[in-house]
């Protein structure tokens, strides 16, 4: 059967049921939810799967939507093979691993920490700012001091293969500004719902590789790489941030879902508004991904390559989003 766009749009709103299109790999069944909640976990990039299905996990024993995100994010933080993503992320152009993340629940509580560096679990850092502290966002060494006074270890997270590749990196760019890899991805974006029907999400990244040193994202910026409304749904980005800080693009998609869109047209219409921007610059790439309260999915990209790992109550799959630059 061939599948056009708009019926994997269709379809693709069905979570949990009969979505095949662009599917590239699929596991195991998985427990039911209690309360008749569409318990979801969803998640930038194939290869952040064990993420979601972490998540999934601790929804299905009951555990709120903040404590599954913190727990499906913290296993690509930890994960040396993830290059973009805590410990083993890329390092800036002076050779050092700066992270940024950020969570926000169904309260519309919002927490982040930017460019904190010796911390390998930013996320955790960013869900303790929330609750902890009167503020949104910590920065730098005022976010290690935190972090550190809040019993997290200091840890060296440029890994060997970091090193190497940076070295690599500034042997062919000795002056190095501005030189980033622009197609350096798996930035871990995370949204899911729990038992009691709550939206929570979060994101996490060593940021793009060899920025300057003091660069910060769009991941740890509310709106931008984030955002979540229980009343409506939520939204996460990937992909280079200046573009999608540019623009909100998360709370673009939630005030477009707000509006009577569908995840899916949310999604491809922050992704047209990112389009104009990029004046037809292939270097880049963005990807959104989006979640509303019945647990209809959204996933669109501006280039091709843009993929997501999704765990339901029936399956755990990793799927190609549909992209707008054919
Ligand atoms: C950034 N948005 O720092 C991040 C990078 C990213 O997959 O998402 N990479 O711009």
């Amino acid at each position: 059967m061939k599948i056009t766009r708009r019926d994997f749009v269709r379809t693709g709103a069905l979570v949990g049921g009969g979505l095949i299109a662009n599917q590239l790999s699929s596991s195991r069944i998985f427990g039911q939810s209690v309360s008749g909640s569409p318990l979801i976990a969803i998640s930038t990039w194939g290869g952040t799967i064990k993420s979601s299905e972490k998540a999934y996990e601790y929804l299905r024993t009951g555990k709120n939507s903040l404590d599954a995100i913190e727990a499906g994010i913290r296993i690509a933080e930890d994960d040396p093979t993830n290059s973009s993503v805590g410990y083993g992320g890329l390092p800036d152009e002076d050779g050092i691993v700066t992270l940024d993340a950020s969570v926000m629940d169904w309260k519309g509580n919002a927490g982040s920490v930017a460019g904190i560096e010796g911390i390998k679990n930013p996320i955790s850092v960013a869900k303790l700012v929330m609750q902890k502290t009167k503020h949104v966002m910590l920065v730098g060494d005022g976010a290690k001091k935190f972090a550190l006074e809040n019993g997290f270890k200091e840890e060296n997270l440029l890994t060997e293969n970091s090193r190497k590749a940076w070295e690599e990196w500034k042997k062919k760019n000795p002056r190095g500004v501005n030189r980033v890899d622009e197609k350096n991805h798996d930035t871990i974006g995370m949204l899911a719902i729990d038992n009691a029907h709550n939206l929570s999400g979060g994101v996490s990244t060593s940021g793009m590789a060899w920025k300057i040193h003091g660069r910060v994202g769009d991941s740890p910026i509310i709106g931008a790489a984030i955002f979540v409304d229980n009343e409506v749904g939520g939204a996460v980005a990937t992909g280079n941030g200046e573009f999608v800080m540019r623009t909100l693009g998360s709370f673009l998609i939630v005030e477009k879902m707000r509006d009577g869109l569908s995840p899916q047209e949310a999604c491809e219409f922050a992704i047209k508004r990112i389009y104009k921007s990029a004046k037809g610059n292939k270097d880049i790439q963005i990807g959104y991904l989006a979640l509303n309260k019945k647990g209809e999915i959204g996933a669109f990209s501006l280039y091709d390559g843009f993929t997501y790992a999704l765990t339901t109550s029936t399956e755990s799959r990793v799927l190609k989003s549909e992209f707008f630059v054919k």
